[in-house]
């Protein structure tokens, strides 16, 4: 550990992120490091040690390493034992996690002391208990000569896995891949957004108290084109890459995955429908539509950012959703009031505010928002935006095509349900839905024809971590989630006995 860089942070009161290569914390080789700013006032929260190619090549190394030592050897049980001391090892840092995701993102407390570190610390009890869990297949076959053979698979680790993380929900997104991966006996290189260095940072310090063996878990800092996420997506040694994040960093991965053929993992960006049926359970609807549009600050790639609306309903519909939006309050994390905080970045506040001037010059009709709040002399260095509706646009209007990711929703009436569903699927992204309504025979049938990876009834956001998750379309590459992620985390292989 570099103790005199800490102690240089800890003295101006910031606390400094290192990468995490071999189960020690270290600087970057080549000396440089970025700043990490508070989205919410844009203090300054430390810097950020950004690590060269040759520390990602030692992670790697390390990683690879880690596989032929003792976690290598390690039977299920005991590698299942030491998921579990994670649970209790984040667990038992609750507050720790809770206070850096909230001060790298901005968002409540509220709201990540129930999702992102709740889950962060699930997603390895989850695939622990899977994999204690799980069976092989197993065939019998006739053979010419009549004494038969046996099949059976046989599941081995991939290898070393690269984990390329987003910023919405840090540790929550990081862990529901290194979770499946580690329960699978493979080590991990995780690189964390620029944005949100620091929960998969704290994260190592849990691998070494728990006694997760030096290696398996490592943390390389920085960008991604010419830096960490670069470096390690194409490093050869790299035996598959998990990744979520812009579908268009998506696109870069899977060229560096070409060289060497490696498989890769890929959870993508979404334009995400809500279909309002004149029959939904109205109070249900504005509360799950609610919180699809604007929790995160609507930066949650699940979110929804269409909202179709049977015209019977329309207005009172829009009415109540302005309502609803205009009580929200904005403010700092750790007020309890608070359900929206700022946006990641001022980079993303620009995007988002290219896409609010596009709505109104696009002829939109402004319900609520469109701008940037007067937040106070306090918080005027966040990257705040308002909670934003719009109606009014045609189908082919950029803002009704293009993912946003900000706190705002464009809501436009139907007619008839064959209306809704191709208005819904017409999009060149398809990872979630939300149907609402109180007929079954139609929810069932709607849902059918979503053209995305999961479609809620009645509901948002409410995961089994043992369902498929993952996206079609422009919005991903397989799936994860229970067996499924087994499916990538392991290779199989079959053993045929004659007898
Ligand atoms: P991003 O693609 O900009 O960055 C994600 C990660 O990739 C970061 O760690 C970044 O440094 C790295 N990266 C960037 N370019 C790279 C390159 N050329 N090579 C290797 N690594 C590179 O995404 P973001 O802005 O952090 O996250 C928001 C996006 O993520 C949205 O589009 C959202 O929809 C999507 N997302 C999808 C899911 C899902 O489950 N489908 C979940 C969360 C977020
Ligand atoms: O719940 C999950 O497992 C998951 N991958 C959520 C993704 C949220 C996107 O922002």
């Amino acid at each position: 550990m570099n103790v005199q860089a800490l102690r240089s942070a800890e003295a101006k009161g910031t606390v400094d992120r290192l990468n995490f290569i071999g189960g020690e914390f270290v600087t970057g080789s080549g000396g440089k490091t970025f700043e990490n700013r508070s989205p919410a006032d844009g203090r300054l929260l430390g810097l950020v040690h950004e690590a060269s190619e040759a520390d990602v090549a030692r992670a790697v190394a390390a990683a690879k390493s880690a596989l032929t030592g003792p976690w290598g050897g390690m039977a299920i049980t005991e590698r299942v034992d030491l998921l579990y001391g994670l649970v209790d090892g984040i667990n038992k840092r609750f507050n720790d996690f809770l206070e850096a995701e909230c001060a790298d993102t901005g968002k409540p407390m509220s709201l990540a002391s129930h999702v992102d570190i709740p889950r962060g610390a699930a997603n390895f009890k989850i695939f622990a208990d899977i994999i204690k869990n799980v069976g092989s297949e197993f065939f019998t076959m006739a053979t010419p000569d009549g004494t038969g053979a046996i099949n059976y698979a046989l599941r081995r680790p991939k290898g070393v896995i690269a984990v390329v993380c987003p910023w919405n929900l840090p540790l929550l997104l990081m862990t529901w891949k290194v979770g499946p991966a580690l329960a699978c006996g493979n080590a991990v290189v995780v690189k964390p957004s620029e944005e949100t260095p620091s929960t998969a940072t704290l994260l190592g310090e849990v691998m070494n108290s728990v006694g997760i063996p030096a290696g398996v878990y490592n943390v390389v800092h920085g960008f991604g084109p010419g830096s960490a996420g670069e470096f390690l997506t194409r490093h050869p040694q790299v035996d598959a890459i998990t990744f979520t994040g812009e579908t268009r960093t998506g696109e870069a991965i899977m060229k560096a995955a070409a060289n060497g053929v490696r498989p890769v993992s890929f959870e993508l960006g979404g334009k995400n429908p809500a279909i309002v049926f004149a029959d939904a359970d109205m109070d249900k609807a504005i509360e799950g539509t609610m919180r699809s549009v604007f929790a995160n600050c609507g930066q949650v790639c699940l979110g929804t950012e269409r909202v179709y609306v049977e015209r019977p309903i329309f207005e009172e519909f829009v009415k109540r959703l302005k309502k609803g939006a205009e009580g929200m309050k904005l403010g700092r994390s750790e007020d309890p009031e608070v359900n929206m905080g700022p946006l990641i970045s001022q980079e993303h506040r620009d995007k988002v505010m290219s896409y609010y001037k596009l709505a109104a010059d696009e002829g939109a009709t402004v319900v609520t928002g469109g701008g940037i709040p007067d937040m106070g002399e306090d918080l005027a260095g966040g990257a705040w935006v308002a909670p934003t509706i719009w109606t009014g646009l045609p189908e082919s209007s950029r803002i009704v095509q293009e993912e946003i990711f900000g706190p705002c929703c464009h809501v436009q009436p139907f007619d008839t349900e064959e209306e809704a569903v191709r208005l819904a699927n017409d999009t060149e992204y398809g990872l979630a839905a939300a149907v609402w309504t109180e007929n079954a025979s139609r929810a069932h049938r709607v849902a059918a024809q979503m053209q995305v990876g999961i479609c809620w009834i009645n509901s948002w956001f409410l995961r089994d971590l043992r369902t498929p998750f993952g996206g079609s379309k422009h919005s991903g590459i397989g799936r994860e989630g229970g067996v499924h992620s087994l499916e990538f985390y392991t290779e199989m292989t079959n053993v045929c006995l004659k007898l």
